[in-house]
């Protein structure tokens, strides 16, 4: 049987190698087997500050980078979530069945908290994993392709799909997180202990995917790695060892496989070689998204047909939810 997939990514800073590594290469190589919807999360970017122009061009960018990385609207279904109005209104529903206490357990939320103060932080980012839910319920989706940050936010809309269907009966269908063995979790360059992060204000520790070739390498001689000099996998030493993951995930060479070609070799090779790696891995995705770029009416064609196609399914979930909380 054909199973659903639901992913998405959001406009709030240019993609990243982790956004490549951890969910968008992985979800080219699904669409030709399952039923897939891969959106633009858009209304979850502004739950921070965005730049009204800023939000719009990288709106489009991104959607430029799914198509230029592989994803292909014969077969998958490509929008944009705000197109799709039943994201915002099963979200709200959603909202009025959920707990506070589960929203105040996420990590990420508390993480981005941490790091601001509270009076800064909008209500819309302590209910974002309420609008996640709504995005992965409304297809029905089976299965959500995510790097290992977004594990618990789908074990959340498990939750909520699970108290909504005790209360109304069988409505929606159980998603289940599938993370990667390999670049499920990609680290900063400059602070190999962190995330890297589209949003991060240090582009030191980041590679995005339109980065031209000389700063891709540049970043990455520089990365941080620890005074050792035998290049091995190990939690004691982040730096390395993220340089050899990043190798692994875009070689597709195990870990193992990866520290027998380097054995002997000294961290400088594998910097040089990863550097080389990823210049080829991001060329044609370059070139692609280039052709995007020179044709926007055909970006938004796609677009248009993403939304029409998404808005078909969403508006049945959504139809059904409503009548079943009384609502209509
Ligand atoms: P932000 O900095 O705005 O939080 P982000 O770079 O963390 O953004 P998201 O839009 O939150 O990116 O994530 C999109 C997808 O990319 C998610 O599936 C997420 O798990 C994955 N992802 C993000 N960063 C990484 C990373 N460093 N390594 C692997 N996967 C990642
Ligand atoms: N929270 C996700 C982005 C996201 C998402 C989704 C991912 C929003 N809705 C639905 C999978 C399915 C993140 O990566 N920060």
């Amino acid at each position: 049987m054909q199973k659903r997939v639901l992913s998405g990514i959001q406009p709030s800073g240019e993609l990243t190698l982790g956004n490549y590594l951890g969910a968008l290469r992985r979800w080219v190589s699904m669409q030709d087997k399952n039923e897939s919807y891969f959106c633009i999360v858009d209304l979850h970017a502004i739950t921070e500050p965005q730049d009204p122009q800023d939000l719009r061009r990288r709106t489009r960018d991104i959607a430029a980078l799914y198509l230029a990385a592989g994803l292909d609207s014969a077969k998958s279904i490509i929008f944009v979530q705000s197109h799709v109005r039943a994201h915002s209104e099963l979200g709200w529903i959603l909202n009025c069945m959920t707990p506070m206490g589960w929203l105040e357990r996420m990590t990420q939320f508390k993480d981005k908290v941490a790091k601001g103060s509270a009076e800064r932080v909008s209500v819309g980012l302590f209910d974002y994993p309420v609008l996640m839910a709504a995005d992965i319920l409304l297809y029905q989706a089976h299965l959500v392709p995510v790097g290992d940050d977004q594990r618990q936010h789908v074990e959340f809309t498990r939750d909520v799909a699970l108290r909504f269907n005790h209360r109304f009966g069988d409505t929606f269908t159980i998603p289940e997180p599938l993370i990667g063995d390999t670049g499920a979790r990609i680290m900063s360059l400059s602070d190999p202990t962190k995330k890297m992060s589209k949003s991060d204000e240090d582009p030191s520790g980041t590679i995005a995917l339109l980065d031209p070739p000389e700063l891709v390498r540049r970043k990455i001689m520089r990365a941080k790695t620890d005074s050792g000099t035998e290049p091995r996998f190990d939690d004691e030493r982040p730096g390395i060892t993220n340089l050899l993951e990043i190798f692994s995930a875009l070689t597709g060479k195990s870990r193992a496989e990866t520290e027998a070609h380097f054995a002997g070799r000294g961290y400088g090779d594998v910097k040089r070689e990863l550097a080389d790696a990823t210049i080829t891995a991001l060329e044609p995705l370059q070139r692609e998204h280039q052709r995007y770029t020179d044709d926007p009416a055909e970006l938004d064609r796609e677009l248009r047909k993403g939304c029409e196609r998404a808005s078909v399914v969403a508006e049945q979930t959504l139809r059904d939810v409503q009548e079943k909380v009384g609502l209509r």
